[in-house]
C-alpha cells in the first residue's frame, strides 16, 4: 500500500484553520520562527528494521495482524511513516535479519519512497541456523580465536553488505560479557575485543565510519565487555577517527546523566549517534518520549548546543536512529510517535535563549537557568512541527492521519492477520 499526496492534502484541509491560529500563537512570543521550521524540515530520523513488527520478551510474543513479511515490504512500511511525517527517510538494516538478496532492487523500491540506507547492523548475540561456531560465550570478546574470527568476518560480511546499499556505518552492538564473577578475565576480553575490532576497522572503506554502542547489562548479568560510555570511548580512541561512541538512551543505570555523557563525548568529537527509545527500568525500549521527555529535551538541549559549539550540521553529522520494540502498539504508529517526541524535543531545544542561558551560567544564578530552560521545554511547539510537516507535503497530525486512512486495516488485507516480521 501506498499512501497518495492528495489524501494526506485532503485531511490536512479539515485542520488548516485551527492549525493556522495555533502556529500563530506559538510564533508570536519566538524570536526566528522560521529558522526553526527550516531545521525541522531537513531534520530525519531512521527507522530500525526490526521495529516494524510487533516486539516480544522472552515470555512470549503477540504479534499484529499485516506484518511485514519481507525486507520490501519493511521498506514500504517507512515509506508509509515517511510518507505522513516526512521526517523518516532513511531505514537501518540489522543483518541477518533482514538481509538484501538483490541490492539494486531493494535500493530501486526504497529510492521510489524517498528512502535511503543508514547504518547497518551485525548480529552476533544471537546462533543462527547452520552457524558453525556458537556465541553462547560471547563473540568479539570470545577466549577461542575461532569463534573471534567467526564473528569479525560476519561484522566484514554486513559491510559488504552496506557498501551495495550505499550505507556509510556499521553499527555494532556485542552482549558480549559474563554472568558470574570469576568467569571472565576482563582484561583479556577487552583487549580480545579490541583486536576484533582492529580488524574489522581494517575492512571498512575510507568514507565509512564504525560506532561502537554499550550496555551495562542483558543478556549477560554480571558483566557486559562494553558496558559502559568511558570503554566504548577507550575502544573508538585506540581504534582511529573512524570510529565512535553509539548512545542508546535505554542503556544507562538508572539516575546516569545521559546528557552530560552526549556534551563530553561531543565535545571530544567522538558522539556517533544515537539510539532513541524510552525507558522506565533498563533497555526497555519503549516509545521515545513516553515516560521521560524532559530527560530527552535536556540530551537535545546539550546536542544543540554543543553542535552549534563544533559548527557542526544538525541533519547530518550525528547518526539519528529509533531503536525500540513495540510489544502491544500497531509499530507504524509507535514509529510515528517516537518521531514526533523526538522533533518536539528538538524543537524546544532550539528555542531555549542561548545567550541568557550562558549569561545565567556565568553569574550562577540558578534559578534563572532553570527558569530558561523549562520556558522552552513548556512550550508547545506542535504547530510548529506541524507547519515543518506541511511544508514538505506531509501530515499535520500522521497518528490521525494514519488511523482516517485505514493503512493498518489495507495492510492486513494485503498480507494477512497472522504474519511475523523477522527481528526480536
Ligand atoms: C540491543 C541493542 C542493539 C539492538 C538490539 C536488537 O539491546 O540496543 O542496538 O540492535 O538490541
Ligand atoms: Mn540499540
Ligand atoms: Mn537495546
Amino acid at each position: 500500500m501506498q499512501i497518495e499526496r492528495y489524501q494526506i492534502d485532503e485531511l490536512n484541509q479539515e485542520h488548516l484553520a485551527d492549525h493556522k491560529r495555533k502556529l500563530e500563537f506559538v510564533s508570536h512570543d519566538l524570536a526566528k520562527p522560521d529558522n526553526v521550521i527550516q531545521k525541522l524540515k531537513i531534520f530525519n530520523i531512521a527507522i530500525p528494521s526490526w521495529a516494524l513488527g510487533t516486539g516480544g520478551t522472552r515470555f512470549g510474543r503477540f504479534s499484529g495482524g499485516g506484518e511485514p513479511r519481507s525486507l520490501e515490504e519493511k521498506i514500504e512500511d517507512v515509506g508509509l511513516i515517511h510518507a505522513l511525517n516526512r521526517s523518516s527517510n532513511s531505514i537501518s538494516l540489522h543483518i541477518p535479519w533482514d538481509i538484501p538478496e538483490n541490492a539494486s532492487s531493494i535500493k530501486a523500491l526504497a529510492a521510489q519512497l524517498g528512502l535511503h540506507f543508514d547504518a547497518v547492523n551485525s548480529n552476533t548475540f544471537q546462533d543462527q541456523p547452520g552457524q558453525k561456531l556458537s556465541y553462547k560465550y560471547g563473540s568479539l570478546h570470545h577466549v577461542d580465536k575461532a569463534v573471534r574470527k567467526q564473528a569479525i568476518e560476519h561484522n566484514i560480511e554486513v559491510i559488504k553488505y552496506g557498501i551495495q546499499l550505499n550505507s556509510k556505518a556499521l553499527s555494532v552492538w556485542l552482549s558480549d560479557g559474563s554472568n558470574f564473577p570469576g568467569q571472565l578475565n576482563f582484561r583479556k576480553a577487552f583487549q580480545n575485543t579490541l583486536e576484533s575490532l582492529q580488524e574489522i576497522y581494517e575492512a571498512l572503506p575510507d568514507d565509512w565510519k564504525v560506532w561502537i554502542e554499550y550496555k551495562p547489562y542483558e543478556p549477560n548479568f554480571y558483566s557486559t565487555t562494553i558496558g559502559d560510555w568511558g570503554q566504548s570511548y577507550l575502544l573508538a580512541s585506540k581504534l582511529g577517527n573512524k570510529a565512535s561512541t553509539l548512545v542508546d538512551l535505554g542503556h544507562h543505570l538508572q539516575g546516569a546523566n545521559i546528557e552530560q555523557i552526549v556534551s563530553l563525548l561531543l565535545m571530544e568529537g567522538k558522539l556517533a549517534g544515537f539510539h532513541f527509545n524510552d525507558s522506565k527500568y533498563g533497555d526497555d525500549d519503549l516509545t521515545v518520549g513516553s515516560i521521560n521527555p524532559y530527560q530527552l529535551f535536556l540530551i537535545f538541549n546539550e546536542l544543540v548546543e554543543g553542535m552549534d559549539a563544533r559548527g557542526m550540521n544538525h541533519a547530518t553529522d550525528i547518526g539519528w536512529m529509533i531503536d525500540a520494540s513495540h510489544n502491544v502498539k500497531d509499530p507504524i504508529e509507535d514509529l510515528l510517535q517516537s518521531v514526533q517526541a523526538i522533533k518536539i524535543a528538538y524543537a524546544q531545544a532550539l528555542i531555549v535563549d542561548k545567550s541568557a542561558l550562558q549569561a545565567a551560567q556565568n553569574s550562577n544564578d540558578v534559578t534563572l537557568a532553570q527558569e530558561i530552560l523549562q520556558k522552552a521545554y513548556r512550550t508547545d511547539v506542535r504547530p510548529l512541527i506541524a507547519e515543518a510537516s506541511l511544508q514538505s507535503g506531509g501530515s499535520l497530525e500522521p497518528v490521525n492521519t494514519y488511523r482516517k486512512l485505514k493503512v493498518r486495516k489495507h495492510l492486513i488485507q494485503e498480507r494477512g492477520s497472522k504474519t511475523v516480521a523477522t527481528g526480536l
